[in-house]
C-alpha cells in the first residue's frame, strides 16, 4: 500500500501594497525566504504513526506539477493552515477526481471539520496521534469513517508518542528543521491559533525524547539550524534547564518562542547561551500595559509589560537576539499606537522585530468574539489569514487607518538604516556585559 503526504508550505501576503513593500524590505523578505523552507513536522509525525509495511512518500505542494496528472497512491493525506486552505481543498478535489481517497488534517480543518468534509473522504481533528493508526486500520478494512478525533493530551507519552520520520528528509535540501518540545501554552491569549487549539492541556515532551529527535535530524541533514515548533518553550523552568544542559553537547544553533519570564532566571539565560540558542521570539504584542488588558484571562501580558525593556537587555546581553513581536489593531489601539510603537522599538534595544495585524483565525476565542460582535469584514476570509491582511473592523480606527499604520511601521522599521542602527545598539549591549564579566 502506498500513501502520499502533501505539505502545504510557503508564506504569503494578500494585500498588494504590502506584498510590494515586502519586495523592497530586505529583512522582511529574508526571514520569509528562510522560514519558507521548513519541512512539515506534522506530516513527519503522521508518517511515523503509519504502520511499517506501508510505503510513505513525503511531498511539498510546490513539488507537484500543476499541469501534469497527479501520481497515483492508495491514499493521500494533506496538511492544512488557514491561509492556503483553498489550495489544499483544490488539490484534494483533484486527487478525488482521479478516484484517490483523501484525508485532511492539521490546524485549519481541526477548527473547520464540516467545511473540510466537502473536500475529503476523511477529516482528522486535533493531533494525528491515536486517530491516524485507527484510520489506517479502518481504511485497510474498507470502512474509513468521515471524521476522526485525535488525542488532545498524552501525545508525548507511551503508547502514543512516535519520533517524527526525519529520515524522509534525507537527500533533500532543508537547512532548517523543526522539533517540537511542547504543545499548548498556559497563557491562553485570545488570538492564539497555534498548537494550543489542538491540545486540552500544556503537554511537554520528556527531555530524552527531544534529544533523540534532534540527533535523528542531525543524522539526515548537514548542520541544520533548529526551530522549536512550540507555542511557549520555557513555561516550566526546571524542565527548561534540564533540556538546555542535555543539548549543550549536541553543539547546535537554534531558535524558539517563549515568554518574557525567562528573563527572571539568570541560570536559564546562561544555559540558553551555552546551548547555542541564537534567537528568542517573544510576543510582546504592544508597548503599553493599557493596550494589553483582557488579552489573556489572567492579564499576564499586561502585568509583565513594564519589564519588557529590562528583559530584552538581559537576554540580549548573553548574545541571544530577541525577536519582539507586536500586534496592530488590538481592542484598545487608536491611531496613536503607530508612532508609539515606533518609539518603543527604537528605544527597546530590540534587534529583530515582527509586526503583524490582529488576525481572527477560525476556531480562536477572538474569532468567536468578533463573529458575535459582527466585526468580521467578510464571512470567509481564510486566504487573508496571513497575519498581514486586515479582516475585521477595528474598534478605534478605520480599516484604512490600520493598513496605513502598518505600512508606515513596516517602512520605518524594516529598512537597512534602522537595522544597522539596531545592530549597533545590540552589539553595544553584548559588549557591555562581556566587558563587565572580564573585569
Ligand atoms: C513551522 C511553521 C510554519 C512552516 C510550515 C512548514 C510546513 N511545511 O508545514 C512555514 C514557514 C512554511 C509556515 C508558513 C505559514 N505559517 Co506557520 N507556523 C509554523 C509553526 C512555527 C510550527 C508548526 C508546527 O510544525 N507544529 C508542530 C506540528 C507537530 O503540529 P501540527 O502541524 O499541528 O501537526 C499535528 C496535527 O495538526 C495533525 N496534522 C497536521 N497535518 C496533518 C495532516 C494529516 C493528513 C493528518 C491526519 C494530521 C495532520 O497531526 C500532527 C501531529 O499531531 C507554527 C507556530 C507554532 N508555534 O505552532 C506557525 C503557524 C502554524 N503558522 C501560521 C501562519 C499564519 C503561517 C503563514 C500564513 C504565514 C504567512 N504569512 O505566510 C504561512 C501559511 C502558509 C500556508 N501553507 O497556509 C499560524 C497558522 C494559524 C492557522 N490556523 O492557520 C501559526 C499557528 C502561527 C501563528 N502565528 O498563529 N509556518
Amino acid at each position: 500500500m502506498k500513501i502520499c503526504l502533501v505539505a502545504m508550505s510557503g508564506v504569503r501576503v494578500r494585500t498588494p501594497e504590502l506584498a510590494e513593500l515586502g519586495v523592497t524590505l530586505p529583512q522582511f523578505v529574508n526571514r520569509g525566504k528562510v522560514v519558507a523552507s521548513l519541512p512539515s513536522l506534522g506530516l513527519l509525525t503522521v508518517a511515523a504513526l503509519t504502520p511499517d509495511d506501508i510505503d510513505v512518500t513525503y511531498r511539498e505542494v510546490s513539488e507537484l506539477d500543476q499541469n501534469e496528472e497527479l501520481e497515483a497512491f492508495d491514499l493521500v493525506g494533506i496538511s492544512s493552515y488557514s491561509a492556503q486552505i483553498d489550495e489544499a481543498y483544490a488539490l484534494a478535489d483533484r486527487y478525488r477526481a482521479l478516484g484517490i481517497p483523501v484525508v485532511l488534517g492539521g490546524l485549519h480543518v481541526s477548527m473547520m471539520p464540516h467545511e473540510a468534509a466537502k473536500h475529503a473522504d476523511s477529516v482528522v481533528r486535533y493531533g494525528a496521534e491515536e486517530a491516524w493508526p485507527r484510520l489506517i486500520e479502518d481504511f485497510r478494512q474498507g470502512r474509513m469513517k468521515p471524521l476522526y478525533e485525535g488525542l488532545r493530551s498524552g501525545v508525548f507519552e507511551a503508547p502514543h508518542y512516535v519520533k517524527p520520520r526525519f529520515d524522509l528528509l534525507r537527500g533533500r535540501s532543508y537547512n532548517r528543521i523543526t522539533v517540537q518540545t511542547s504543545r499548548g501554552c498556559p497563557r491562553k491569549c485570545e488570538f492564539c491559533a497555534a498548537s494550543i487549539r489542538i491540545t486540552s492541556t500544556f503537554q511537554q515532551k520528556p527531555v530524552d525524547r527531544v534529544v533523540d529527535e534532534i540527533r535523528s535530524a542531525i543524522d539526515v541533514t548537514h548542520h541544520p539550524f533548529f526551530e522549536l515548533a512550540d507555542d511557549n518553550t520555557f513555561v516550566n523552568k526546571r524542565w527548561g534547564k534540564e533540556f538546555l544542559k542535555a543539548i549543550i553537547p549536541l553543539e547546535i544553533s537554534w531558535f524558539t518562542e517563549t515568554d518574557i519570564s525567562i528573563a527572571d532566571d539568570d541560570e536559564l539565560l546562561d544555559l540558553l547561551a551555552e546551548s547555542g540558542c541564537r534567537q528568542i521570539l517573544i510576543g510582546m504584542e504592544s508597548p503599553d500595559g493599557d493596550d494589553l488588558v483582557g488579552l489573556d484571562p489572567r492579564d499576564w501580558k499586561r502585568k509583565h509589560s513594564d519589564q519588557y525593556v529590562q528583559a530584552i537587555e538581559k537576554i540580549q546581553s548573553r548574545g541571544i537576539t530577541v525577536n519582539g513581536c507586536f500586534i496592530l489593531g488590538l481592542e484598545n489601539h487608536t491611531t496613536e499606537v503607530f508612532p508609539r510603537m515606533k518609539e518603543f522599538i527604537d528605544h527597546s534595544g530590540l534587534l529583530e522585530v515582527q509586526i503583524t495585524v490582529l488576525t481572527p483565525f477560525p476556531g480562536t476565542p477572538l474569532y468567536h468574539r468578533m463573529h458575535r460582535e459582527g466585526s468580521l469584514l467578510r464571512e470567509r476570509y481564510w486566504d487573508r489569514c496571513t497575519l498581514f491582511d486586515v479582516n475585521f473592523q477595528p474598534k478605534n480606527m478605520t480599516v484604512e487607518e490600520l493598513e496605513e499604520g502598518m505600512r508606515y511601521l513596516f517602512s520605518e522599521v524594516y529598512n537597512e538604516r534602522e537595522y544597522t542602527r539596531r545592530k549597533r545598539q545590540y552589539m553595544e549591549i553584548v559588549k557591555q556585559r562581556h566587558g563587565a564579566s572580564v573585569m
